[in-house]
C-alpha cells in the first residue's frame, strides 16, 4: 500500500466504484486535513455553470451555480485556490483541472483556517482527482450525466466524443478551444497534438447540421488523426481527409478547414487552407486577418491539391480560429456579429487566458443571437510565448 496520501488516494479511487469516489474524497480529506464535508462541483458542457455532483442517497436539490458568482465560479474562473474564512471555520474552494481544462471545482469545509500544507495537499489531491474524472469517462456516465443540465442531442454526442482535452498549458503555447452551441453543436470541430519539436492544431466546420454533419466530422477528425500519428505532414493529412470524405460521400458533402503545424522553437508556422479563411493574429494589440489563400473545402474533387502556406508568429502573437458560425451569428433583425465585433472583443479581451477568450467570445456570440444559434460557433486560440509566462495556481 503506498504510504504518500496521493498514492493512497489514487489507489482508493481506482479500486472503489466511480459512483463512490465522492465517499472516498471525503474519507481521505477527513483523514488528511480534518475536512468536514466535501462537494464536487462539475463545470456544465457550455462551461457556464457548476454543477453539483449528487450521490446515491443525496437528497439536496438539484444546485446549480453561474460561473460568474463569486465563490466556487470564481475558482473555477481565476484557477486560483479560494479560502473564506468564517468565525472559526474555512471553506477552501480547489480548481479541478487537467491542464488548462477545467473540469470543475472541489469545495472543502475545514473545522480551522487551513495551513500552507493543507493547501498543497488539497491542490494535489485535486490535480489527481482531475485525471480520474478524465479517464473515468471511458467507464461510467457518472460524471457525464452530472454535467449535464439538459440531454444532449445526438450530434453532440458525437462531437464531445471527438475533441481533445479543451485547454492545454505548455512551455512555448498555450491552447483553448470551444463549441457552442454546446448541447447541440452539428459539423465544427477543432483538433491539436502536441508534439516534441511543434505543435499541430485544426480546425473543420463540415457542411450542414446535425446527425450527417456530425458523421461527416467524425471522419475529418478520425482521418486526419490517423494521418498524423503515421507521422504525415498537414498537406499530407488533408490530402487524406479530402481522398476518405470524397471516397464515401461521393462529392455531395464537405469540410472546410484549416490545419497549422507550429514549430516550438522557430514560431514558423505552415498552413494548408482547405476553404476556411477565418483565422486571424492579434499582435501588439491588432487584429490581422492570417492571410492565405484558400484551396478547394476537403471532399469535393478526389484529386484536389493543397497548397502549403509558411508563416511566422511573433513572440506575443496569439492566433484565433473561428468558423463561420461566429461571424454569421445574426440578431432577429438580421444583423450579424461581424468583423468588427469580433476585433472589438478580442481587443478589449487580449489581457485573459485562451481558456476565458473562447469562452467569453462564444458567450458574446450566445448573446448577440439571444442565445439560439442556427450554425455551430466555434472559437479557438493559441498563444505562442517562448518563455513561461506566470501560470497558474499549481502544487
Ligand atoms: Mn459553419
Amino acid at each position: 500500500m503506498p504510504t504518500d496520501p496521493i498514492g493512497r488516494l489514487l489507489e482508493a479511487l481506482d479500486t472503489c466504484p466511480p459512483f463512490a469516489f465522492l465517499d472516498v474524497l471525503r474519507e481521505h480529506l477527513t483523514a488528511t486535513v480534518g475536512a468536514r464535508d466535501v462537494h464536487l462541483w462539475l463545470a456544465d458542457y457550455a462551461g457556464q455553470s457548476l454543477e453539483l455532483l449528487r450521490v446515491p442517497g443525496d437528497r439536496m436539490p438539484d444546485p446549480s451555480l453561474p460561473v460568474d458568482d463569486e465563490g466556487p465560479g470564481q475558482t473555477f474562473r481565476s484557477q486560483q485556490t479560494g479560502v473564506h474564512l468564517r468565525s472559526v471555520s474555512a471553506v477552501v474552494s480547489v480548481p479541478v483541472t487537467v491542464r488548462a481544462e477545467r473540469l470543475g471545482v472541489l469545495q472543502v469545509h475545514l473545522p480551522h483556517p487551513p495551513a500552507a500544507d493543507d493547501v498543497r495537499l488539497l491542490r494535489a489531491t485535486c490535480s489527481a482527482l482531475a485525471y480520474v474524472l478524465l479517464a473515468s469517462r471511458r467507464y461510467t456516465d457518472v460524471f457525464e450525466r452530472a454535467r449535464r443540465q439538459r440531454d444532449l442531442e445526438v450530434p453532440a454526442e458525437m462531437q464531445w466524443e471527438l475533441l481533445p482535452v479543451l485547454a492545454h498549458d505548455g512551455p512555448d503555447f498555450d491552447i483553448a478551444g470551444k463549441l457552442e452551441p454546446a448541447y447541440d453543436i452539428g459539423g465544427d470541430n477543432f483538433d491539436y497534438a502536441v508534439e516534441p519539436g511543434a505543435v499541430t492544431l485544426s480546425i473543420s466546420d463540415a457542411m450542414g447540421h446535425g446527425t450527417r454533419a456530425a458523421m461527416l466530422s467524425s471522419l475529418v477528425v478520425a482521418v486526419q488523426r490517423n494521418a498524423r500519428r503515421r507521422g504525415e505532414g498537414i498537406r499530407q493529412q488533408v490530402r487524406a481527409v479530402n481522398a476518405t470524405v470524397y471516397d464515401q460521400f461521393g462529392g455531395t458533402d464537405f469540410a472546410t478547414a484549416m490545419f497549422l503545424r507550429a514549430e516550438r522553437s522557430t514560431g514558423e508556422v505552415a498552413v494548408v487552407n482547405a476553404g476556411h479563411s477565418l483565422a486571424y493574429i492579434l499582435r501588439d494589440g491588432a487584429l490581422v486577418p492570417l492571410a492565405v489563400d484558400a484551396d478547394v473545402p476537403m471532399g469535393l474533387f478526389p484529386d484536389a491539391e493543397y497548397t502549403l502556406h509558411r508563416v511566422r508568429f511573433a513572440v506575443g502573437d496569439r492566433l484565433i480560429l473561428i468558423s463561420d458560425g461566429v461571424l454569421e451569428a445574426a440578431t432577429e433583425e438580421g444583423d450579424p456579429y461581424g468583423e468588427d465585433r469580433l476585433r472589438e472583443h478580442l481587443q478589449s479581451t487580449a489581457g485573459e487566458s485562451p481558456v476565458e477568450v473562447v469562452r467569453l467570445l462564444t458567450a458574446a456570440v450566445m448573446r448577440h443571437r439571444a442565445g439560439h444559434l442556427v450554425d455551430d460557433a466555434t472559437a479557438v486560440c493559441l498563444d505562442y510565448h517562448a518563455t513561461r509566462r506566470e501560470g497558474r495556481d499549481r502544487p
